[in-house]
């Protein structure tokens, strides 16, 4: 994976979120990841810090890209790096994998949750076994880890959504969510958060469904076309899941939906680029994945190294991305959420 590590301050004057720092990431050309199941793995290099990557599930474009921040990271500060995950993003699907882990004695877990409790008990166990925890993505409850790498605010987050689905079918009507698993943590705090943005700024926007794609391909196609029907009079979707968005706009593309029922939440450019170029969608949001990885491995590298503990006010440095802060919580915080759109996707490889 390369990165161009241009700030893109003139892409900025295109967003709808004010004031972001995303670094351009050129590529997606992880490995696609492993499964510790099959035996597989993708390691590099040797070092004394052993890095792991436990995404929500395989097979999500989303995490090959974060993953693969990881990995450049990790081969940065000379460390070995393996991803290993499931390929369901079901509640407990990870706690074989953080059991293992444990088990060979990793410096470090980075790990995306499907749950905010039910990883819990193996997390504990390989943290009294000396691994320390990064969450990244998506929280576990704070006692279960000792940092969490968080994209951007639950609130910037859940703004930047409202705000695009408001603009687009001209702030009333009927909505619905796409959203990723029922317990993600991340996507249930930004769902608590768009529905007090849209009761307290858009009383004519009427959120009359979610339903849940399970960050599942077939599971969210299916799902949008279940919305459809349910709804006849929906004019919007947000999907705050770069599976579901993605899935959603494929089902949209060659329905007679299209262009009347409109689509926005969280996606790769990537995945979305023909829908925005068919019309299909006009805007959604994100952040860099890659940098997101980028991150949660050099804040590893911090904890393993004893250079923070994850007290707020500790500082560390994440490579090229420069320093960070510990804040609240033990949360440190990437950035902002930005706009992608028919004028600025091609900007974009992830
Ligand atoms: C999916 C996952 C991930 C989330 C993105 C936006 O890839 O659910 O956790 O952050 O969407």
């Amino acid at each position: 994976m390369k990165f161009n590590n241009r700030r893109l301050a003139a892409v900025a004057a295109f967003t709808l979120v004010a004031g972001l720092g995303l670094t351009a990431c050129g590529g997606s050309d992880s490995d696609g990841g492993s499964s510790a199941e099959d035996g597989g793995s993708s390691s590099s290099g040797g070092g004394d810090i052993s890095v792991t990557f436990l995404p929500k599930n395989l097979g999500n474009p989303y995490f090959d890209t974060s993953d693969a921040g990881g990995q450049k990271a990790v081969e940065e500060f000379g460390g070995s790096y393996e991803e290993v995950g499931p390929d369901a993003a079901s509640p407990d699907a990870q706690v074989p994998f953080i059991n293992t882990a444990a088990q060979q004695g990793v410096s470090a877990l980075v790990v995306s949750a499907n749950d905010p409790k039910a990883i819990c008990d193996a997390l504990d166990e390989a943290r009294d076994a000396g691994t320390k925890v990064v969450t990244f993505d998506s929280d576990t409850n704070p006692e279960c880890r000792d940092l969490y790498i968080n994209q951007a605010t639950a609130e910037g987050i859940a703004k930047a959504q409202v705000d695009l689905i408001a603009e687009q079918i001209g702030d009333a009507g009927e909505i619905a969510i796409l959203s990723a698993a029922a317990n993600a943590t991340n996507q249930n705090a930004w769902i608590d958060l768009m529905k007090t943005e849209l009761s307290s700024n858009h009383p004519n926007i009427k959120l009359v469904d979610t339903v849940y794609g399970d960050d599942d391909d077939q599971t969210s196609f299916d799902k949008t076309a279940a919305l459809l029907q349910a709804h006849p009079d929906l004019k919007g979707i947000i999907s705050p899941t770069t599976v579901g968005i993605a899935a959603a706009a494929r089902y949209l593309s060659t329905s007679s939906a299209k262009g009347t029922v409109a689509l926005t939440g969280l996606g790769t450019p990537n995945q979305m680029r023909e829908y925005v170029k068919d019309g299909t969608v006009t805007a959604f949001a994100l952040w860099n994945p890659g940098d997101l990885g980028y991150l949660a491995a050099y804040a590893a590298k911090a904890l393993v190294d004893g250079d923070i503990t994850g007290a707020a006010g500790d500082t560390f440095t994440a490579g090229d991305l420069g320093e960070f802060t510990v804040g609240d919580d033990a949360s440190v915080l990437l950035g902002d959420p930005f706009v992608f759109n028919a004028d600025n996707i091609d900007d974009f490889d992830f």
